[in-house]
């Protein structure tokens, strides 16, 4: 059965942060220190998702989608990220579930969308290696209770962006600036992905993926600087996160001088290369770059023109999900196992949201156009309008409007447009 969902994540829309047990999580931490998110919003109510489930479970079988894929807070399951479960925490998650599959909506939880208990952070977070093995005590215990209902799992939610804006550029959670220094995060990334794999398959889990961020990059032009410094950007953005669990290798980083690969060790790679069921790609943009790039880096953005942007700025640019795909089946050959396009959407304000559908109907159709991959599933980012991480709540990526002062929800204009597709293909 292909999946058609919609995807959230526990920060994003669950609020209730001192409710159930649940500890503090590095979103809570930097959210409420003064000017890291825009006009000072914080996700202590976000969507009010904690007590308003059941309204959402709702929405997404009244959409017609056959899948949810939301995430698991790490802090609500261990509030200080290590030791046994907390309860109240699991009963959540449990309730939901539940919920799903009594209306025949196939449960696709991640099992991290970076909040991190912040307990974890205090100790190095994802640069010390200790947080790998506690990730794959975590998975084990949420898989203990609910792998008998969910059989479809993601480790890692877009590890690369996780590393890049959380510990390199500082402006995610954790809030840190280690810039080419924050390497280690991909790999402690990576390797407790590998370890969660096993615990995940150890409780009887059937289909596990990795979601990756990928983007198409396109060099500037065709001079060997631009040509380099868009292999460099590829290798950074895409290959150091699925040439590892795809072929148990890293990718050339040379562009970058990084000598220093010791927090490798004997028997990672193997780890972190778990055979997989499928990869989870979230696509957004093409990225165009031309080399080289400011304080040592080999490459600089070049910006994409010549495209509509939604409101968040981004182009708008559908053959890129085809080209990304192809390129996915390309690079990694009979490595590259089944794909399932975990995000896909775009910010745009309105409840008569015409360019969602514009962008959705295009980026389906492109999906549909790629040749030779086998794609199994379309989650739209997202269910709900909500907790955008540095932008707060003004960047509305939801099929459904919420009033953030009354917590009404409203169906828009392309929630409606995707019940009538997903009508027509049943
Ligand atoms: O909201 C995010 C999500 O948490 C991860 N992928 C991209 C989305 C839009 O920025």
């Amino acid at each position: 059965m292909f999946l058609w969902g919609t995807a959230t994540a526990s920060y994003q829309i669950e609020g209730a942060v001192h409710e159930g047990g649940r500890g503090p999580s590095i979103w809570d931490t930097f959210s409420h220190e003064p000017g890291r998110v825009r006009d000072g919003h914080t996700g202590d109510v976000a969507c009010d998702h904690y007590h308003r489930w059941p309204e959402d479970v709702a929405l997404i079988s009244g959409a017609g989608l056959n899948a949810y894929r939301f995430s698991v807070a790490w802090p609500r399951v261990q509030p200080s990220g290590r030791g046994p479960a907390n309860q109240a925490g699991l009963d959540f998650y449990d309730r939901l579930v539940d919920a799903l599959c009594d209306i025949g909506v196939v449960p696709v939880p991640t099992l991290f969308h970076w909040d991190l208990p912040q307990a974890l952070e205090d100790e190095g977070g994802w640069m010390n290696r200790d947080t790998a093995a506690y990730f794959a005590d975590y998975a084990a215990l949420v898989a203990e209770r609910l792998a008998d209902r969910v059989g479809t799992w993601i480790t890692l939610n877009e590890p690369f962006v996780h590393m890049t804006f959380g510990y390199g550029l500082g402006v995610h959670a954790p809030g840190r600036t280690l810039f080419l220094d924050a390497l280690p995060v991909a790999h402690h990334q990576l390797l407790g992905h590998g370890l969660a794999v096993r615990a995940l398959r150890a409780a009887g889990a059937r289909t596990v993926l990795i979601t990756n961020n990928c983007t198409p990059v396109w060099p500037a032009s065709d001079s060997p600087e631009d040509l380099a410094a868009a292999a460099a950007y590829d290798a950074l953005h895409n290959r150091l996160f699925n040439d590892p669990v795809l072929l148990g290798t890293y990718p050339d980083m040379s562009a970058y001088g990084l000598e220093d690969w010791g927090f490798v060790r004997d028997g990672d790679l193997e780890t972190i290369a778990q055979p997989l069921d499928g990869l989870g790609v979230n696509y957004y943009n093409p990225t165009r770059i031309a080399g080289p790039g400011a304080g040592g880096l080999p490459f600089h953005d070049a910006g994409v023109t010549g495209y509509p942007t939604t409101a968040f700025g981004w182009p708008v640019v559908p053959d890129g999900l085809r080209e990304l795909l192809e390129s996915l089946k390309a690079t990694y050959g009979t490595a590259l196992p089944p794909v399932y396009v975990t995000e896909n959407g775009c910010s745009y304000d309105g409840i008569d949201d015409q360019e969602r559908i514009t962008y959705l109907n295009g980026h389906i159709e492109a999906m549909r156009r790629a040749r030779g991959v086998d794609v199994r599933g379309y989650f739209v980012w997202s269910l709900l309008d909500n907790f955008e991480w540095a932008e707060g709540y003004h960047q509305r990526f939801g099929l459904v409007h919420v009033d953030f002062e009354t917590q009404e929800r409203t169906p828009k204009a392309s929630y409606h447009w995707l019940k009538g597709m997903l009508g027509q293909l049943s």
